[in-house]
């Protein structure tokens, strides 16, 4: 049975009111939160590490800034995404304490490493392709500060997904045969990790059903995995590529692409830490906080020193 509060808080959320810091509402939807928008955070943060392994062998310096742009707009999503989760009384350096002894979940597919310049092409089609479709629904989230973060990631995520676009168009139009089929290749790597990126089937997926009458998902998992599916198979097409799929094809009666199974084995053995990169991710994370510490003390001293200064 319900609470007389946490009828006016499903009362709020059915009437699309969003819900707000200061609001009411249920430990479960508080907890579920935490844990959704922390992940979230700590995705943007380990997925700016496939990135960089390639600042530094960008092919012109066009490319290279172009990189790191992109690279310091994700490290701002996560700083947006601690900040929110914070309005939930959430500890942001616990938080981030849990991702580096492992206990915290990231996206999956940041435990893949990007073996060619290509890769970079890839992620920002297929990676950040497959985070809008996510977002975009995101916006509408019943959390107001989670929902109003998600409006300024969006506009960025989407160039960042041009720009990936661009780069494999390039390698396709004007490459030679070899870049060409670093493109494939890439392809052949990130398609299925793009597709995990959705979690597991719906009937498969144990906070769906709640988080979808609290309005944090509006869209189920398999539901956005169909979409990603059907916005990206005709720009794969255009770039004159394919999919590692033999079962992928368009389905007329449906109007929507049939594609094959995804090997579940595989994504429970990433989220476990077992994926190829998991260990050397959170060592990295790690090892720039640690490298990192003199960097915050001396901005603390700063502050201090002015402080006193301005009470002088
Ligand atoms: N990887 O019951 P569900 C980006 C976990 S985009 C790892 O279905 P839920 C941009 C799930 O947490 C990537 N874990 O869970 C970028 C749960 O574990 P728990 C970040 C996964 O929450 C681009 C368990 O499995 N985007 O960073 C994954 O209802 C390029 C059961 O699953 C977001 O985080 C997975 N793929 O639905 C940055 C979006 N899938 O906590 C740099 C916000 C599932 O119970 C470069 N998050 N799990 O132990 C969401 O929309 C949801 O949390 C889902 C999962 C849809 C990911």
């Amino acid at each position: 049975e319900m609470s007389p509060e946490e009828r006016a808080f499903q009362e709020k959320i059915d009437a699309e009111t969003k819900i707000e810091p200061k609001n009411w509402m249920p430990e479960g939807y508080r907890k579920t939160l935490v844990r959704q928008i922390s992940q979230h955070a700590h995705s943007e943060v380990v997925g700016m590490l496939p990135e960089g392994n390639w600042v530094t062998r960008a092919p012109t310096l066009k490319r290279k800034l172009q990189l790191m742009a992109k690279i310091q707009d994700e490290a701002g999503h996560g700083l947006y995404l601690y900040s929110a989760m914070e309005t939930l009384g959430a500890d942001r350096d616990e938080e981030i304490e849990k991702l580096h002894q492992g206990k915290a979940k990231y996206s999956s597919i940041f435990n893949y490493p990007t073996l060619n310049w290509a890769d970079m092409g890839a992620v920002g089609w297929l990676v950040d392709g497959a985070a809008i479709v996510n977002q975009v629904v995101l916006q509408r989230t019943s959390y107001g500060p989670y929902s109003r973060a998600m409006i300024r990631i969006c506009k960025e995520e989407s160039f960042h997904q041009r720009q990936g676009y661009q780069i494999l168009l390039d390698m396709m139009r004007e490459g030679t045969e070899e870049q060409k089929q670093m493109v494939q290749d890439a392809i052949n790597r990130l398609w299925w990790p793009a597709l995990m990126m959705f979690g597991p089937h719906d009937d498969e997926s144990p906070n769906s059903q709640q988080s979808m009458a609290w309005k944090i998902k509006r869209k189920s998992n398999d539901e956005l995995r169909q979409m990603f599916i059907d916005q990206t198979v005709p720009q794969l097409e255009y770039l004159g590529c394919t999919a590692p799929d033999p079962d992928l094809k368009w389905n007329e009666e449906t109007g929507h692409y049939d594609f094959g199974e995804i090997n579940w084995q595989e994504f429970y053995d990433v989220l476990k830490g077992n994926g190829p990169c998991n260990r050397e991710r959170i060592n990295t994370r790690k090892k720039a906080i640690e490298e990192g510490a003199w960097v915050r003390e001396a901005a603390v001293a700063y502050a201090k020193k002015q402080k006193q200064r301005a009470a002088a």
